[in-house]
């Protein structure tokens, strides 16, 4: 079997120089290609010396560090399967996802050891290890005393790499399975069609346990031998700083929105810059325009979605236009359709539809809903509704998924309506993505209170708070007598989004 591990694809094209810088933080942290590939052995070693084997899952809430980068790498080179969650996830959140993935490992922050080794318990996790973004925890110090060579354990295109939990419409997250071939897959293609080259230095200050940040940036500089500048949070004052010394920054909409903010961001700040490439969320033409204005540069739209990876790019040499996330890449197949099924034409708006090497495996242990997301000739079903202009560019258009992003970060209404409407007081609720200058949308809830109780949204947002991530919280909610409603008795969630837009 010709090895298709993800890590060997990367590791082939490391540069001759292992000695050469591979990432380095504005702390003053270096590390060398070399470094990576021992402490990625020194883990794996240690994976396999508590008897992990392959196709095991190894569950991951930690901050962003370069030893979390580590981590992920060697838990490829071990053929186990990485499954990185949000940071912000609440207890709740993080007993779903250990209950449905069964991981045979979970790596938490050492502050939140004892709540999480709690959960782990309960669900027979074999193993728990804590990772600080100051190198402490005990991760590394059993990890200490291993080889730092490490033969990589030889994967199929088929085998599982990484689950990324994604928001399900009922409310639950399904575990989107990624394949070493389709991750090896999209960071090839994205290579040659953003033109990687001889010299690009990747700024890095998204969070890595995405899509965007962990597979699109991480493997397009690996792919390329480029050193990354790694920042473990966004800041738009220390991106602006860092940007002289780099050639490419991915971000999503929220950050360029909060770059425009800086006023160091100027022709001279980007000198070097290549390529600034956008996307998880719709990128506003507005800012489009204003960056080009202040930087000369052009943003890169581009589309993907954890199913699937990257889709479609505006491209690296050739007119990228606004408001549109570019052409298919080559290798997907994109159709848009209308609710026969049929191919719509040129210009209609409809359901976009698409597959190609880079289509997940499924839903982790969703056979069911796995089926219905396919269609009989093998498309993804991706719930995003858009058009194919003259050009072959697709614009995206809107969602037939009751979904809000945030930032970047997907939130479900369901999953808040049904806590909400949980809480002492509360009828019932609609939850309602409304515009927002930084988010792009901001969650906000619309609470019909129970007859006789008297409610607070300032306490009411508390409540919520600690149950779920940060960025689920509503920023506002709005308590009327009783919701909109059609004939059928279905809420009008366009009448609310009208109704509380920023201007309504
Ligand atoms: C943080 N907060 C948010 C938020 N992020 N609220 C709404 N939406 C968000 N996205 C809230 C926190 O809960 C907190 O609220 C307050 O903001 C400050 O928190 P913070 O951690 O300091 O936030 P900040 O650093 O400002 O984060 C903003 C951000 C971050 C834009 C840097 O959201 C981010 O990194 N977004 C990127 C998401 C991403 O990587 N998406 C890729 C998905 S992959 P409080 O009330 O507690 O103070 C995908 C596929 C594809 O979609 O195509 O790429
Ligand atoms: P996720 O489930 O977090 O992977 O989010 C994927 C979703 O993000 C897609 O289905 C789209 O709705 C959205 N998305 C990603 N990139 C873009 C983009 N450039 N423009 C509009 N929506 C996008």
């Amino acid at each position: 079997m010709r090895d298709a591990n993800l890590y060997s694809v990367l590791a082939a094209r490391f540069p001759a120089d292992l000695e050469s810088c591979c990432l380095e933080t504005p702390e003053g942290l270096s590390y060398t290609w070399r470094d990576m590939v021992h402490a990625s052995a020194r883990l794996a070693n240690l994976m396999r010396s508590l008897g992990l084997r392959p196709g095991a899952r190894v569950a991951v809430q930690v901050d962003k560090s370069p030893e979390a980068l580590m981590l992920y790498l060697a838990t490829l080179r071990a053929g186990l399967v990485f499954l990185p969650l949000n940071v912000a996830y609440q207890a709740g959140e993080i007993d779903y996802f250990i209950g449905n993935a069964k991981p045979a490992l979970v790596i938490c922050a050492p502050e939140h050891r004892e709540w999480v080794a709690e959960i782990a318990r309960r669900h027979g996790v074999a193993h728990v290890h804590t990772l600080g973004a100051g190198r402490d925890g005990s991760l590394l110090a059993a990890a200490a005393p291993h080889a730092d060579d490490f033969a990589t354990v030889p994967r199929s295109e088929d085998d599982l790499a990484s689950i990324i939990y994604t928001s399900g419409t009922t409310g639950r997250s399904k575990g989107a399975m990624l394949s070493h071939g389709n991750l090896a897959s999209n960071a090839r293609t994205l290579h040659a069609y953003w033109g990687w080259r001889p010299g690009d230095v990747l700024l890095h200050a998204l969070p890595i346990f995405h899509v965007h940040g962990l597979f699109v940036a991480i493997h397009g500089a690996l792919y390329n031998a480029s050193p990354m500048i790694w920042l473990a949070r966004f800041d738009p004052a220390e991106v602006v700083r860092q940007l002289p010394r780099a050639t490419v920054f991915m971000g999503v909409p929220t950050m360029y929105v909060r770059l425009l903010d800086e006023p160091g961001l100027d022709r001279r700040a980007c000198a070097r810059m290549r390529l600034f490439i956008s996307g998880s969320a719709p990128l506003r033409v507005e800012t489009f325009d204003d960056f080009e204005r202040r930087t000369g540069m052009r943003i890169l739209e581009r589309y993907g979605m954890s199913e699937t990876a990257m889709l479609t790019s505006n491209p690296c040499d050739g007119e990228r236009v606004p408001g549109t996330v570019g052409p298919p890449l080559p290798g997907v197949e994109l159709r848009i359709v209308d609710e026969r099924g049929q191919c719509c034409a040129r210009g209609e708006i409809g359901a976009i539809e698409v597959r190609g090497p880079n289509v997940f495996r499924g839903y982790w242990r969703m056979p069911a809903k796995t089926r219905e997301e396919f269609t009989a000739d093998g498309f993804f079903r991706t719930g995003d509704v858009g058009q194919l202009d003259e050009g072959g560019y697709v614009r995206i258009v809107g969602r037939n998924r009751d979904l809000i992003i945030t930032g970047g970060y997907n939130v479900y209404p369901k999953e808040i309506e049904t806590l909400l409407d949980e809480l002492p007081g509360v009828l019932e609720s609609a939850v309602i993505g409304v515009p927002d200058r930084d988010f792009g949308e901001a969650v906000t809830a619309v609470v019909v209170a129970r007859p006789g109780a008297k409610l607070d949204p300032a306490e009411l947002k508390e409540l919520l708070r600690g149950r779920i991530a940060g960025f689920k919280v509503p920023r506002r909610i709005h308590l009327v007598a009783e919701l909109p409603r059609n004939a059928m008795g279905k809420v009008q969630k366009k009448l609310l989004r009208d109704a509380y837009a920023p201007n309504a």
